[in-house]
């Protein structure tokens, strides 16, 4: 015989609501944390990757040249401005022509003739100035050209670099006005002194070059033709960098060579992922200061001597570097290497390059090692 046993219909039904009850809740919160859960781990990667892309932006930035340290004002490519005589009254002021008072010629540019004279502007010191002329019966184009220069220059504020007094557009001739630099362009500056200067007076003009080159780096201004002729130096010795108008067409440059590219580039100075691709970065400027530097302590001697450029670019695809100038200290030879790496990321950046100097300007027995030593 079989018996079954009924639950207690009361007790069945609590039993039956306390599974569900207990069901459900646990179910909802279930969801409630599995919600909680995607949402959270969802955000996160979100912010991870957006963190993730505006570091990968920024060192993108920073390694072709643009908008490096936050807090620095950052270039402005006067070619970006659709109208291009609005960026030159943005950056350059215009100076009346009866201020300028010219004295005599000092140089040809491309565009016209280079004086030299006094700016005399009312209430303020007079000043030795430098200006530039643009030469009558110009082309628009050419206009635009000359005065591109000057809206790249008035964007700039250190003492080594070339400083732009302002311009004038609004009567002929056009003029680009700057500071008067009293020992002219570095290269013939030291071809006329060979061998006149310590070391460390040297080094002195390199660390100038190193602090204007490290201020347009930071702006995320590539220059493009860092070369001894495209420094200026004054009558205490200081060294300011110039030349910002070439910086894309380079057309004022004899050593500007045309590339297979089309482009017209300074070989000898120039880094080779810059003549091979046009890659233009600041690490392609600090090649050019490597040879700045050896300009310098060569006291303006050219650069691989007188080999052609088609076997400078070959000679450095297969290693050979520029030796040791007579008398140099081992650590400034050592510091050219170090600039012409053959990959960019190697090299050191203008700011390393100051430090260093800096260094070696506080404990000068670090020069006391000429190579000549060495290698005897
Ligand atoms: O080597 P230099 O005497 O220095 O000859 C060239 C010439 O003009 C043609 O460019 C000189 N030059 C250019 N800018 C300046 C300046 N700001 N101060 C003094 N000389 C300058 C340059």
């Amino acid at each position: 015989m079989w018996f079954s046993l009924l639950p207690d219909p009361d007790v069945a039904d609590q039993g039956q609501v306390l599974v569900v009850v207990t069901a459900s809740v646990g179910g909802f919160s279930l969801l409630v944390i599995l919600t909680l859960f995607l949402l959270i781990t969802g955000r996160c990667q979100g912010y991870i990757k957006a963190r993730m892309k505006s570091e990968e932006k920024r060192r993108a930035r920073f390694h072709s040249g643009h908008v490096p340290f936050s807090g620095i004002k950052t270039y402005v490519d006067p070619d970006t401005y659709e109208d291009p005589t609005q960026a030159v009254e943005e950056f350059a002021k215009e100076i009346d022509p009866s201020y300028i008072c010219i004295e005599r010629v000092i140089g040809a540019g491309e565009f016209g003739e280079v004086c030299c004279g006094r700016l005399r502007v009312p209430g303020r010191m007079d000043i030795a100035v430098a200006i530039k002329t643009l030469k009558g019966g110009y082309a628009e184009q050419q206009r635009r050209d000359f005065l591109r220069e000057a809206s790249i220059m008035g964007q700039f504020n250190n003492p080594n670099i070339i400083r732009l007094e302002g311009v004038v557009t609004k009567s002929r001739p056009v003029m680009i006005v700057v500071e008067y630099m009293e020992n002219g362009s570095l290269d013939s500056f030291l071809r006329t002194r060979d061998g006149q200067f310590t070391v460390l007076q040297l080094v002195g003009m390199l660390r100038g070059i190193a602090v204007g080159m490290t201020y347009l780096s930071d702006m995320g201004y590539v220059h493009r033709d860092l070369a001894a002729r495209n420094i200026l130096v004054d009558e205490s010795l200081v060294c300011k960098v110039s030349d910002f108008g070439m910086s894309r067409i380079l057309e004022d440059d004899t050593e500007a060579a045309y590339t297979a590219s089309g482009g017209k580039i300074p070989i000898r100075w120039t880094a080779p992922e810059a003549i091979a691709y046009g890659k233009f970065s600041s690490a392609s400027d600090v090649w050019s200061y490597g040879i700045v530097m050896w300009e310098v302590m060569s006291y303006g001697e050219r650069p691989y001597w007188e080999m052609s450029n088609q076997d400078v670019i070959l000679s450095i695809e297969e290693g050979y570097r520029l030796p040791a100038p007579m008398g140099c200290p081992v650590t400034l030879h050592q510091l050219m290497l170090h600039c012409w790496q053959k990959e960019s990321s190697q090299r050191p950046r203008f700011h390393d390059v100051l430090s260093f100097l800096d260094k070696l300007i506080i404990n000068p027995s670090s020069l006391l090692t000429l190579v000549n030593d060495v290698q005897r």
